[in-house]
């Protein structure tokens, strides 16, 4: 009963959004877009371009329910530089346009990461020399590109170990710790304007990751280096349990005059799904949408695809799933009412 009036709320709106501008939906129509406005706090949603190319419904969702999307794969190094030098912006242009003609605004994900690299890149023997002039041309390149284009960027991605030591990466081998300042400073380089982010997962509650990323962001800021926000992607699961003190975390930022985000919300759980599951799971979504709201510069929360359709986890960990907001039939679950409700409760 409870999603009846919810469901028919998505299936009015599915036939309308598709090319629906933000400003056609002046009222509650039931979205989580309409939940968040006013809130200062964007939704968001990954997104999967075949999906988006492919499947209406699912396109007429994105539209509907978000104002911020982040490409799921297609902005990531391997996807725009197959070939040395040979850049492919196709895309990410997509998505980019389609954003903009749903008045939303885009998260790019990733400038500098240890993974989806092109073979070329990891498996050429470059000198570290040779391997800064790459990352610079990258990053000023890509954020070039879409230069006024891009709201906020993941600069670097997953650099610390969940212990709090920097990841062990092609980049820190040949350049040191300096590659991440460089990286921020190149980014902003190519796009003044442009919000820049830290970003990685384990590091939503306070734990020696997190601590770590605390007293780099207070270390580079202290020396000048344009970096704004700190990105908590918020991968979650029920059967770990969810971080006691995110919003002690999140304020810490705050203080530091950092913005902050979650950037990839999910929470999977062991399949079958039961009701105590499902239920936990509306309780972990609710969780990190609230330390956001509570906290004064938290500037958005994306979930890392909202349908089950789609989802990256199950192909990840075995035997896991059901991570998102919304089933494989795009019908809501408790999470996306209790998103809806934190959103229209929790008020700054
Ligand atoms: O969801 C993405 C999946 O489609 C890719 O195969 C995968 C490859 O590493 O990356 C996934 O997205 C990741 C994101 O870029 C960074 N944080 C972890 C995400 C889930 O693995």
């Amino acid at each position: 009963m409870r999603f009846g009036r919810i469901t028919a709320f998505l299936a009015v709106s599915l036939a309308v959004a598709g090319s629906a501008p933000a400003s056609a939906h002046p009222v509650d129509d039931g979205s989580l877009r309409a939940a968040a406005r006013g809130s200062g706090v964007h939704i968001g949603t990954a997104v999967d371009m075949s999906a988006l190319a492919d499947d209406a419904p699912y396109r007429a969702a994105v539209a509907r329910e978000f104002d911020t999307v982040t490409p799921e794969n297609v902005m990531k190094w391997e996807v725009v530089e197959p070939q040395p030098g040979v850049y492919d912006w196709a895309a990410a242009d997509r998505l980019v346009d389609f954003a903009h003609k749903n008045g939303q605004v885009v998260r790019g994900h990733t400038l500098v990461w240890h993974s989806q690299n092109p073979a070329w890149l990891t498996e050429t023997a470059y000198t570290p020399a040779q391997l800064r002039t790459l990352l610079r041309k990258h990053i000023l390149d890509e954020v070039g590109h879409f230069k006024g284009r891009v709201w906020a960027w993941d600069v670097a991605n997953e650099i610390f170990n969940d212990d709090g030591t920097l990841r062990d990466t092609i980049w820190l081998r040949a350049l040191g710790s300096d590659y991440i300042a460089d990286a921020f400073r190149w980014a902003h380089q190519a796009d003044p304007k442009a919000l820049l982010f830290l970003n990685d997962y384990n590091n939503e509650g306070v734990n020696a990751k997190s601590d770590a990323y605390y007293a780099l962001a207070k270390q580079l800021r202290a020396a000048g280096v344009p970096v704004h926000g700190y990105g908590m992607q918020g991968h979650l699961g029920v059967q770990y349990g969810f971080p006691g003190d995110v919003l002690e975390n999140v304020r810490r930022f705050d203080r530091l005059g950092m913005k902050t985000a979650f950037t990839e919300v999910d929470v999977r759980m062991e399949l079958p799904p039961d009701t105590a599951k499902v239920q936990a799971q509306a309780e972990g979504f609710g969780l990190l949408l609230r330390a956001c709201l509570m906290a004064k510069n938290c500037v958005s929360y994306t979930v890392w695809g909202f349908t089950d359709k789609y989802s990256w986890v199950p192909g990840f960990f075995d035997g896991q799933g059901s991570a998102t907001p919304l089933d494989e039939n795009l019908q809501p679950k408790p999470a996306y009412d209790t998103l809806r409700e934190t959103f229209l409760l929790v008020r700054r």
